[in-house]
């Protein structure tokens, strides 16, 4: 089994970003040796300082699927790919430079604030993230979000007009985000390929999400969970196998998760 997970309003609460409720289960992973991939919007920068609070010491991916880091020891061989702090990275999104060069003239059109415009007590003011996560939240390498002022018409104008210059779009939980031709689907293939070299049994993957930036990841996954919003209505996803949890956030995740293990691990003796 192989685990991918969103971070904010799925294993972390919408509000206060606490994971509490989800940490016996994590413990419960790790005693069972299955990877669990974060899946995220968030930045190299957040990762660096949250994964030392979770304990976590597998691949993970970064602004919406843009690029995934391979810890030190994790999963080696394969190709060669360049370092980062450290950490061994697979690109597969152009970076933010090129992304707000294109980009700008179009917002100029829209009511809309985007990350490279804000300054640390204004991303504060809409995240309620500390100013050291903040500043984290604002070293971006790949993606640009934007606080969403206009209407929804506006915003699918806008969609259409991205799309056209080779970039995507998606909306995330309370923001909307910018980026190259990506999304959290994209670096499944490959990070799925890596640990395929490592084992002889097929890996089942189960996804974990709570936004429309969810789907891509939860529609390529064997089983997907949609974990409830206090803020926002269930995506729609398609697919064989796909739950919705009556329980917000970190409570539902760990419901979710413990669900999935419990199945697996009564029916291993049988097959
Ligand atoms: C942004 O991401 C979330 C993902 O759902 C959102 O759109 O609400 C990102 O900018 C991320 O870097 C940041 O940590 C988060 C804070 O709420 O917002
Ligand atoms: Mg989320
Ligand atoms: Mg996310």
């Amino acid at each position: 089994l192989l685990v991918y997970t969103d971070l904010d309003g799925t294993l972390l609460d919408h509000h206060s970003y606490d994971f509490g409720p989800a940490l016996p289960v994590l413990e419960r992973l790790e005693r069972l040796g299955v990877p669990w991939i974060i899946n995220t919007s968030k930045t190299f920068a957040e990762l660096r300082s949250l994964r030392q609070r979770l304990g976590h010491g597998h691949p993970f991916i970064v602004e919406n699927g843009a690029a995934v880091y391979l810890p030190a020891g994790c999963l080696p061989g394969g190709e060669e790919l360049p370092e980062e702090q450290g950490l061994r990275v697979r690109r597969f999104a152009p970076e933010r430079r090129t992304l707000l060069e294109r980009i700008a003239p179009l917002l100029a059109d829209y009511e809309c604030t985007g990350f490279s415009q804000m300054n640390v007590a204004e991303l504060q003011a809409c995240t309620g993230l500390a100013a050291e996560d903040a500043r984290r939240a604002l070293q971006r390498n790949y993606s640009e979000p934007l606080l969403w002022r206009d209407s929804e018409l506006a915003l699918e104008h806008l969609s259409a007009r991205v799309a056209a210059c080779g970039l995507s779009l998606l909306r995330g939980g309370r923001f909307v985000h910018v980026m190259g031709q990506v999304d959290k689907a994209t670096p499944m293939p490959w990070l799925g390929a890596q640990y395929a070299r490592q084992s002889t049994a097929p890996l089942q993957t189960l996804a974990l999400g709570d936004g429309q930036n969810d789907v891509a990841m939860l529609e390529a996954a064997d089983r997907a969970v949609i974990v409830r919003s206090p803020t926002h209505a269930p995506p729609a996803v398609r697919g064989r196998s796909v739950t919705l949890t009556d329980a917000l956030g970190p409570a539902g995740w760990a419901r979710a998760v413990s669900a999935v293990l419990d199945q697996l691990i009564t029916e291993a003796p049988d097959d």
